[in-house]
């Protein structure tokens, strides 16, 4: 008989750690859940940058599990903070007395699954062990940061930074020379607000980003009242949107209008700002190379606009179409290039070539700096998973069986690794992250219901299943749309930005509410494609 600590154990305090809490906790599951950090809030704990803020307009920014907790949260602007976003998770935490199940500073190293117990025992670096039935990822899919790996860093005198493991206490930067590496979505946020403090920033760009215009403001109390008093048809069209947003379509697609009502629809979606210039403007922006392109021409004007000198104008301007790399929101990013004390580099002509002690050195050039801020990405989807040594049913780990990418079924099981769930896994959904949690936390709470109702307490996905749903991702990534041309563009979804990664799809390419209706159909069908049975009972 073995000594279960747990019924459940939640790896990760983010969004989506905090959300499987609370549904173990409806079930009645004793759980706990381990966090590397000192506090609650994941992805929020962590990237504490200056400028780092929600891309996801609040309302929709939020945990939809509790009435009570939508209508007495009041978000200030439309995109969050990094503090306000960090501190509405901890409120949440208190809120709910979770802390009591929490075990802060504590990073699992390893998990292995025991058949003959049918238990995980999960160990920890500070070398705990704990002994459960059910294991579940929380972990995040942008929680592993990638650095590339340039030679002499070791050597460089100054100080340096991730923008994804800022330090708490925060970072002088004023009068200093910064070295900004990366200008996805972390690099796009943090290089305006460096550049009110800092003596002179030198911006290394490879790829230039589509940046869109949040168009951040106050929240007023007319809006809140009314969003409160809607809040469930708000969730529903969140789960109902390609990307888990309360957004409209623009019921019409761009060939319908004459150009000059193009013309007039892109003005607006661009006033508009932030992703509802994508989703509001036409409805065939992501699908119709024709459209995208309208867009993207219409993005590079206005660049051109934006941006006095003319060569750095345009070498901000993309060349490839609009969401095959995910799109930043910006917050007067362009801007930032008018400034006297900010300069950008091209690196992609000119590359990186190693870090000296007094700078970065490209092929062709020298900066030498007082600090360097890598804003290089992260090892997304499969990074938080493959670094802890995760072993299933036959000794195999994770990271060996996911060599050529990750196979699962649904984003949540894998065959060979019986009672481990994934909560924003590889496969699953990339869209608006507290919708997707929500829905992935029930479907699994849903699943274990099942299985109690049945007398049951072990789970596994078949390869079967596994190998439909890898075939049927890998048929939506040779469809030709837009998102699926992110390998040639080097994104993070598909794996592309890392080196050496296998380029495979990181997340179901077809929208949230296409991935809810294929995990609606198995749970439907009794959890076809899992297979369930029950152990000899074990002593708790
Ligand atoms: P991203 O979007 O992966 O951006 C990483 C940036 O770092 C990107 O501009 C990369 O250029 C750059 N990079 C990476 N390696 C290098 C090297 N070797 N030399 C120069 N530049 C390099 O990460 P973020 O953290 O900004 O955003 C991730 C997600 O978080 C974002 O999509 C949102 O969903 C939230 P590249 O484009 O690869 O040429």
């Amino acid at each position: 008989m073995t000594q279960l600590d747990y019924e459940a154990i939640v790896v990760g305090a983010g969004f989506g750690g905090l959300r499987m809490l609370h549904e173990l906790r409806e079930l009645g599951v004793s759980a706990c859940v381990l966090e590397a950090g000192a506090d609650v809030g994941g992805t929020w704990y962590w990237n504490r940058y200056p400028g780092a803020r929600t891309d996801s307009e609040a309302f929709v920014y939020a945990m939809s599990f509790s009435h009570e907790l939508l209508q007495e949260w009041d978000w200030s602007v439309r995109y969050p903070a990094q503090e306000e976003v960090q501190r509405y998770l901890a409120y949440v935490a208190d809120r709910f007395d979770m802390r009591r199940d929490i075990r802060f500073d504590t990073r699992v190293v390893a998990a292995s699954y025991d058949e003959a117990a049918n238990a995980w025992t999960v160990s920890t670096q500070a070398g705990d062990c704990f002994v459960c039935r059910y294991l579940i990822s929380a972990t995040g899919l942008l929680s592993v940061a990638y650095v590339p790996d340039f030679p002499g860093l070791d050597r460089f005198k100054g100080e340096w930074y991730l923008t994804a493991r800022w330090p708490n206490e925060g970072v002088d930067v004023s009068g200093k020379r910064v070295v900004v590496i990366g200008t996805g979505a972390s690099g796009v946020q943090l290089i305006p607000q460096i550049a009110l403090l800092a003596e002179h920033v030198t911006v290394l760009q490879r790829t230039p980003n589509y940046v869109i215009p949040a168009r951040n403001a106050p929240i007023d109390q007319a809006e809140r009242i009314a969003v409160k008093r809607e809040y469930d048809a708000v969730w529903a069209r969140a789960r109902a949107h390609f990307f888990g947003f309360d957004m409209g379509t623009a019921g019409v697609v761009a060939a319908e209008l004459t150009p000059a009502e193009q013309r007039r629809a892109l003005e607006a979606g661009w006033e508009k700002g932030g992703f509802r210039f994508v989703f509001e403007t036409f409805d065939d922006m992501t699908t119709d190379p024709a459209t995208n392109e309208l867009a993207c021409a219409f993005i590079r004007e206005k660049i051109r606009a934006i941006v006095r000198d003319r060569k750095t104008a345009e070498l901000l301007c993309p060349t490839y179409p609009l969401a095959a790399k995910r799109p930043p929101l910006g917050h007067g990013y362009y801007e930032a290039f008018n400034r006297e004390n900010v300069t950008l580099m091209n690196v992609a002509s000119d590359p990186i070539q190693e870090i000296t002690e007094r700078g970065v050195r490209t092929a062709c050039a020298v900066h030498d700096c007082d600090v360097v801020i890598f804003a290089t990405g992260f090892d997304a989807f499969t990074g938080a998973l493959t670094s802890i040594d995760v072993r299933g049913r036959d000794g195999t780990s994770i990271k060996e069986k996911w060599r050529y990418g990750p196979r699962t079924f649904l984003g949540i099981g894998i065959d060979g690794f019986p009672n481990l769930f994934m909560i924003s896994g590889p496969q699953s959904s990339f869209a608006n992250i507290p919708v997707v949690v929500d829905y992935t936390s029930r479907w699994i709470g849903r699943a274990l219901t099942a299985m109690r109702t049945a007398g049951e307490d072990r789970i596994e996905a078949t390869p079967e299943a596994v190998g439909e749903w890898c075939d049927m991702l890998d048929a939506l990534m040779r469809r030709p749309t837009i998102l699926a041309q992110g390998e040639q563009v080097g994104s993070w979804f598909v794996g592309a930005n890392v080196p050496g990664k296998a380029h495979t799809p990181l997340f179901h390419l077809a929208g949230l509410s296409a991935y809810i209706k294929d995990c609606e159909r198995v749970a439907a069908e009794r959890f076809a494609g899992f297979a369930r049975s029950a152990s000899p009972t074990l002593a708790r």
